[in-house]
């Protein structure tokens, strides 16, 4: 899989890339990333990649045609319709924060491509003839403002690297994440057994393995039910884990 990066700031990415699974996915030949620098891809003798928005507002829009030109060569295929690189294999994502949100399942979808073209947004935005007719997908990364689409890059880049096949190596899987199963991770503990006055729970040092599954579980809840009570209430779980995990704070 190869991941193809078009942004104003190439230099961003220098050094990103050069560690831990993503590292190890690059040495190994299971995934390639390159940054392009979208000026590139322009005609002018000052790269002006930016206008100013049709009626009227603060703030300068990405151009089209710089985009365009730059996701084609990166491609070898022409823009226009989006459908046609679903059909080969590769998807073109423009990141915004109009997006839909990126989810373990959509990282799972791109880690199918053989190319993921990645635009990164800019400014106040994005001549939407981009969503339109180039991009497969729009995707954001949270509900919040960033102020390029870079960082959302790298996020972008390592979830899905990590469910490329081989990426994780054969000891680790991704079955057993956080997400996997629409609910979180369960907490872990390692030594000190005690540290500053708190224990680890006493379950866990028993080596009763079925009862530090039911252990997990049940603590995997309670903090999916605190911190995201919206995961919470989407999960499928039976009425007696509903109830094991509701009331108070366990
Ligand atoms: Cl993908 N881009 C920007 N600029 N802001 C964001 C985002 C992306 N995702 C969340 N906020």
């Amino acid at each position: 899989m190869r991941f193809d990066i078009i942004t104003i700031f190439p230099e961003f990415f220098r050094g990103v890339f050069d560690f831990g699974i993503v590292r190890r996915a690059r040495a190994g030949g299971l995934v390639e990333v390159a940054a392009h620098d979208l000026r590139g891809w322009t005609h002018d003798r000052h790269k002006v990649v930016d206008d100013r928005p049709f009626g009227g507002g603060d703030g300068m829009v990405l151009k089209p045609e710089p985009i365009f030109e730059a996701v084609e060569s990166l491609t070898g295929l022409a823009g226009g319709d989006a459908e046609r690189f679903r059909e080969a294999g590769r998807r073109v994502v423009l990141l915004s924060p109009q997006g839909r949100s990126l989810t373990q399942a959509l990282a799972g979808e791109l880690s199918k491509a053989e190319q993921v073209v990645v635009i990164c947004g800019r400014y106040e935005g994005v001549d939407e003839r981009v969503a339109e007719a180039l991009a497969t997908d729009e995707v954001s990364i949270g509900d919040y403002v960033l102020s390029g689409g870079e960082p959302a890059a790298v996020v972008l880049v390592d979830a899905v690297t990590r469910l490329v096949p081989g990426a994780l190596g054969s000891e680790t899987s991704a079955v057993n994440e956080s997400f996997s199963e629409g609910i979180l991770d369960f907490p872990n503990y390692t030594r000190p057994v005690e540290f500053r006055g708190r224990r680890v729970p006493e379950v866990l040092l028993g080596g009763h393995h079925a009862e530090v599954a039911r252990w997990r579980r049940r603590a995997a809840l309670g903090k999916t039910r605190r911190n995201r009570p919206d995961l919470f209430e989407r999960a499928e779980l039976s009425d007696a884990e509903r109830e094991r995990a509701g009331g108070g704070d366990d």
